[in-house]
């Protein structure tokens, strides 16, 4: 596929909205954002392989019955719900958070039960996600054991700062492949995924000024993403408006609906927003890796996620 097949805009003024990142204001100027482009999954395997190496990532629109992923949100939420998460009275399916949050601590113990549930497990090993990810790979597809689920509130400070996941899987093979799937619509003003504009070349330079900088430690330490040459967190930064100043580039942002998959780069360099929705609703979804089972394997996320793993 030439690159001009898949490398226009939508002409949304929506995409210039601002939206912030721990309480910072991303420049909205279309030289500092933009809008990811989306891709229709029924194409030849061959151009999304192109486009997701040419990008950095891929943005499957609808490739999921949207019904099946609303259903599974309103299971999600109404589990966590019974924690006091949701709004009395309120279809857990749209997900209004409730004025009077319940304790965190119920509520996240909930969530752990969710990643460790059947439910959960057949939501992400759906036959048409297995049989995609396998001819994605070129092989059989491996997913790792460790999968996250993350809620977040409006209004809350929850947010995720910029990093690119290689720096938290780099016991295996760096041929991983993310798997973000929005758990219902995410509109940007909910506090989706934002990518940097180009940067899984920028991931691939860290990652060589890295192994330079770690000769000197540890096997054990090389692979922690808190080693003393990461900053907190194994971040790139928290700051997503000086990040495009400082490497010159765009934060692509997109509105996101039940039934997207997002697949991206292991060097691509990514956040989240926060959420602002004025609706009230929870931003719900959940981060998968993926690679190919021959390869490597980075033994850390052989476990169940929790909150304090560290990884
Ligand atoms: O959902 C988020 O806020 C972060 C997800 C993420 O970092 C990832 O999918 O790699």
């Amino acid at each position: 596929m030439s690159k001009s097949a898949y490398m226009h805009e939508p002409e949304s003024s929506e995409a210039f909205t601002p939206l912030q990142a721990g309480g910072r204001v991303l420049d909205c100027a279309p030289t500092r954002m933009g809008a990811l482009v989306p891709t229709l999954p029924k194409q030849p395997l061959g151009d999304l392989i192109e486009q997701y190496k040419d990008q950095g990532y891929l943005w499957l629109k609808g490739f999921f019955d949207p019904e099946m992923v609303l259903a599974f949100r309103g299971r999600v939420l109404s589990h966590l719900g019974s924690a006091g998460l949701i709004a009395a009275g309120t279809d857990p399916r749209i997900g209004i958070c409730s004025p009077q949050v319940g304790g965190k601590a119920d509520i996240d113990r909930r969530l752990m039960e969710i990643v460790r549930s059947a439910a959960f497990e057949s939501f992400c090993t759906q036959p048409e996600l297995v049989a995609f990810m396998d001819a994605f790979l070129g092989g059989l597809s491996y997913i790792h054991k460790r999968k996250i689920m993350r809620y977040t509130r409006p209004g809350s400070s929850t947010f995720t700062p910029a990093h690119y996941d290689l720096v938290y899987l780099r016991g295996g093979t760096h041929r991983i492949v993310t798997a973000w799937i929005p758990i219902g619509d995410i509109p940007r003003r909910m506090g989706g995924l934002v990518y940097l504009e180009g940067s899984h070349a920028i991931g691939v330079k860290m990652e060589q000024e890295f192994a330079e900088r770690a000769a000197e430690l540890s096997p054990q330490e090389r692979i922690n993403a808190f080693n003393k040459h990461m900053t907190e967190g194994g971040w790139v930064s928290k700051d997503l408006p000086d990040m495009a100043q400082r490497f010159d580039s765009r934060w692509l942002v997109a509105d996101f609906e039940a039934g997207d998959l997002m697949l991206h780069s292991p060097y691509m360099i990514h956040a989240s927003t926060d959420n602002q929705d004025v609706e009230n609703r929870i931003r719900l979804s959940t981060d998968l890796r993926y690679q190919d089972v021959q390869s490597e394997i980075d033994a850390r996320w052989s476990n169940h996620w929790s909150l304090d793993d560290m990884l």
